[in-house]
């Protein structure tokens, strides 16, 4: 059986990290850090489980990065071109002289999803991924 009695642990983290947090606990309405923290651990729990199952799954990767990075733009294509089968579509937008913003609509298995955003991401150049993924529903 589920056990449901709240435990209470020590968190550490630099104060910057926590002023930000508290901003964010502020933002999205929650009563207190506790709550903001459970959320985020049963989201993480959630991305997690998908992973590791052959769940289909369906979302987005956001990229941001400087298209100035030396070999970075053969780099994302090249892995765009290796797992073709996931990607539905990619859009890129120009925000300014040198950024550049690209969102890739994906479809997959959880794991292979996962791998793609995975080496998407870790991609020497791009300053920020956002990987946001729910089930597809099985018919
Ligand atoms: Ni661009």
């Amino acid at each position: 059986m589920e056990d449901s009695t709240l435990k209470r642990f020590g968190v550490s983290m630099e104060g910057h990290l926590l002023r930000k947090f508290d901003h964010l606990v502020q933002q999205k309405g929650y009563e207190n850090r506790s709550e903001a923290v459970r959320d985020l651990v049963r989201d993480a729990l959630i991305q997690q489980s998908w992973e590791e199952e052959e769940q289909i799954v369906a979302g987005s990767i956001l990229l941001f990065y400087n298209h100035h990075q030396r070999n970075l733009l053969d780099e994302l294509t090249k892995v765009q071109h290796d797992m073709h089968d996931f990607i539905l579509a990619t859009t890129h937008f120009h925000l300014d002289h040198a950024s550049c913003l690209e969102l890739i609509v994906v479809k997959g298995k959880a794991k292979d999803i996962q791998q793609l955003s995975n080496k998407l991401t870790s991609l020497k150049g791009v300053g920020y991924g956002k990987f946001t993924v729910a089930p597809v529903e099985q018919v």
